[in-house]
């Protein structure tokens, strides 16, 4: 089980708030390929804890992508590497934005291994048993929305970077507050945090008006990958390791991409295939008709309804071939 998931009233806020109050030295981890949900959440949680006189470190199980590094500010944000260290020194170990092991890469099995101090927060269906203080609200908009009640809720101190961060962490999450998951909680969270002097124009150009020129030649070669199937219901897109020799952008140049496809108004879903250096991933979006998580699921994969991942050793290819043909049948049952 994973069973102590509950609503923003339920058990689970409540026993979180009273560890993290306990604690003296607090390890915040959050998921590979940290978006800005990941990072924002961790940084806000960070600061308000700092505040409150508690030791904090940060990690990610792989790397900061260099355009949400900001998010950060210059606290340090340590690698996989130095988890079993900081894992011992902690009172508690905070999980972010996931519950997935399969999230976790590189520190899952020892996160395994340090389950009594375990607590996860987190918006997504998708989940393993890693903790028993488990709190899961699939129906926040962002994990961000939840840290910042978390913060109310134990009497902390937001800064005006904490603010700033989580106002990136709802933002990001929800399309810049378009996509469906936007709601009221969403919104009042964030005008709360525009009181607090953000400013949403530059936090938006920093975001997403600062790539470098190679990562928009990368989007030109995924657009002229684009195949349509199925009477043009299902949109796939492609880069393969030549796009990214190619146009110089990193791996790490991708994020939301796979969105460029549903500009087309017949598109439910939108997938993009990446061949990454060691091995192949896909980020897979839906409009209402597929549950792309459940989908993803089927690949070892997860994430929301409408936005999933997964990752595989199969090559790009095959995976495409399979992805599209999974579509088919899920679209059609
Ligand atoms: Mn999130």
């Amino acid at each position: 089980m994973c069973g102590k998931s509950s609503d923003n009233n339920g058990p689970a806020p409540a026993a979180l708030a009273a560890r993290l109050a306990g604690a003296g030295k607090i390890l915040l981890v959050t998921h590979a390929r940290p978006d800005g949900d990941a990072l924002g959440s961790m940084r806000a949680l960070a600061e308000a804890a700092r505040e409150a006189g508690k030791t904090v470190h940060m990690l990610v199980p792989d790397a900061v992508p260099r355009r949400l590094a900001f998010l950060l500010g210059d606290s340090p944000c340590a690698g996989p590497g130095r988890f079993g260290p900081l894992a011992d020194g902690a009172d508690v170990i905070v999980v972010l934005d996931t519950c997935s092991s399969a999230q976790l890469d590189d520190v899952a099995e020892a996160v395994a291994a340090q389950r009594e101090k375990m607590v996860v927060i987190d918006h997504h269906a998708t989940r393993d048993d890693i903790a028993d203080i488990v709190w899961i609200d699939t129906s926040a908009a962002a994990t961000g929305v939840m840290v910042g009640e978390l913060i109310d809720r134990l009497g902390w101190t937001l800064t005006r970077q904490g603010a700033e961060a989580l106002v990136a962490a709802v933002a990001t999450d929800t399309g810049w507050l378009r996509f469906a998951n936007t709601d009221a909680r969403a919104l009042r969270a964030v005008a709360g945090w525009l009181d607090a002097g953000v400013r949403t124009d530059i936090l938006y150009r920093r975001i997403y008006q600062n790539a470098r020129p190679q990562r928009l030649r990368l989007i030109a070669r995924a657009i002229e990958s684009l195949e349509l199937h199925y009477s043009d219901r299902l949109a796939v897109m492609c880069l393969r390791r030549g796009d990214f020799a190619e146009t110089g952008a990193g791996e790490d140049e991708t994020e939301n991409i796979v969105n460029e496809a549903l500009r087309i108004g017949t598109v439910e879903s939108a997938f993009i295939v990446v061949e990454n250096t060691d091995h192949v991933r896909a980020s897979l979006r839906s409009r209402d008709l597929v549950d792309v998580a459940a989908l993803a699921a089927r690949f070892g994969g997860g994430g929301h309804p409408r936005a999933a991942g997964l990752r595989s050793t199969e090559d790009l290819e095959t995976l495409k071939a399979k992805l599209i043909e999974a579509w088919g049948e899920v679209a059609s049952g």
